[in-house]
């Protein structure tokens, strides 16, 4: 049986530069820690050997402190790493793949062809590439299959599968089909599709870095047992993200003050079990008494439980257009003066003209 920790798209040294600083700190260490869980999970679950499949970093800058997280961590693993560096952090001329000497037992597809080691020991043969530039074009798979069948041979690439027209490394499921990996494994699809019979599979990304990364994320422990030319694969993935990213729409409809709507935000968070470990984004939607507008600072200030809450404003104001028209108080004068707005083909002259209208009527109800 062999035990493969397959994983990628980690992002080491992203900025998370839409976070304030105190945030983005605490979300840098936390990156970190959740490469440092992967690493240890490895060692514990005994793990043959390791793929990472592209985006280990975010650029080619990479701190001082991680390059050495990253010696200390592979060495301490001790078993045989394979690294094939994907369009964030492509093998060009002084990049970190060529000035930094890694342990023994790391190593890196430079180059953007197909090529491949060995691990007798094991029965195993590795195939795969590198990013050598931000872009690559031509799938290095065109036309290729694994030599020996007899062996268990394993791909790892960072590619897309998903666009044939894709500047990161179009493959095709044909291509990785004819190919014949007993376990190909991927990376750049940061959010997986769901799992297929297909002996393939991307990582995910280890640790979520925005809302278009939602739900649980982490690393793919991979067992394969090959006999008599015959291979059984099982894929279980870990979840080692310290933090999840949700996001979700809520209804407050006949809210009268920003006291209802907090209570409804509380009551969401408590229902959908989100705790410390949550980024949520949550759009607010519905009809709402027409004096209130809705503080959203006020209520994403201090998210307890949360760690981070954004709110978005979609509701509307409850007035009625037909009673608005015929007012011929400030308040109907206000809504006809506002009305082409109200009424703009787009969505965002209307919020404009809904945001007016909601200040206007909260200012006169308040006499
Ligand atoms: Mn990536």
């Amino acid at each position: 049986m062999l035990k493969i920790m397959h994983t990628g798209d980690i992002h080491l040294d992203s900025a998370f530069s839409r976070l304030d600083s105190r945030h983005a700190e605490i979300r840098r260490n936390e990156l970190r820690a959740a490469f440092t869980s992967m690493m240890t999970s490895a060692k514990m679950n005994g793990a043959d050997l390791m793929l990472i499949a592209g985006d280990l970093f975010d650029s080619r800058f990479v701190t001082r402190e991680t390059a050495a997280l990253l010696c200390r961590e592979f060495a301490s693993f001790g078993k045989p790493v394979f690294i094939a560096p994907g369009n964030h952090d492509p093998a060009v001329p002084k990049s970190f793949w060529f000035r930094t000497s890694l342990p023994e037992n790391v190593k890196v597809f430079t180059e953007p062809e197909l090529s491949s080691f060995d691990l007798d020991e094991l029965n195993v043969t590795v195939y795969g590439w590198g990013f050598n530039a931000p872009d690559l074009e031509k799938s290095p798979l065109t036309g290729k299959t694994a030599a020996d069948r007899s062996r268990i041979n394993l791909l790892v690439c960072h590619c897309d599968t998903l666009s044939r027209v894709s500047s990161d490394c179009p493959v095709t499921d044909e291509e990785l089909r004819t190919f014949g990996a007993d376990y190909s494994a991927l990376g750049h699809i940061h959010n997986p599709p769901a799992a297929s019979e297909d002996p393939w599979c991307y990582s995910g990304c280890l640790e979520p870095r925005g809302f278009d990364e939602t739900g649980i994320k982490g690393a793919c422990m991979v067992e394969i047992d090959k006999k008599d030319g015959e291979a059984e694969v099982s894929v279980r993935r870990i979840r080692f993200a310290k933090r999840r990213y949700e996001k979700g729409v809520l209804s407050v409809d006949g809210a009268a003050s920003q006291s209802d709507v907090r209570a409804a935000v509380d009551a969401y968070v408590r229902h959908m079990r989100c705790g410390e470990d949550t980024l949520l984004s949550l759009t607010l939607t519905g009809t709402v008494s027409s004096g209130l507008v809705i503080d959203t600072e006020a209520l994403a200030d201090n998210p307890q439980p949360l760690f981070l809450l954004e709110i978005t404003d979609r509701t509307i104001p409850d007035a009625d257009p037909d009673v608005l028209e015929r007012d011929v108080t400030l308040r109907g004068e206000v809504y006809r003066q506002l009305k082409p707005l109200l009424n703009s083909e787009d969505p965002r002259q209307r919020e404009v003209g809904l945001r007016a209208l909601r200040y206007a009527m909260s200012a006169l109800s308040e006499g």
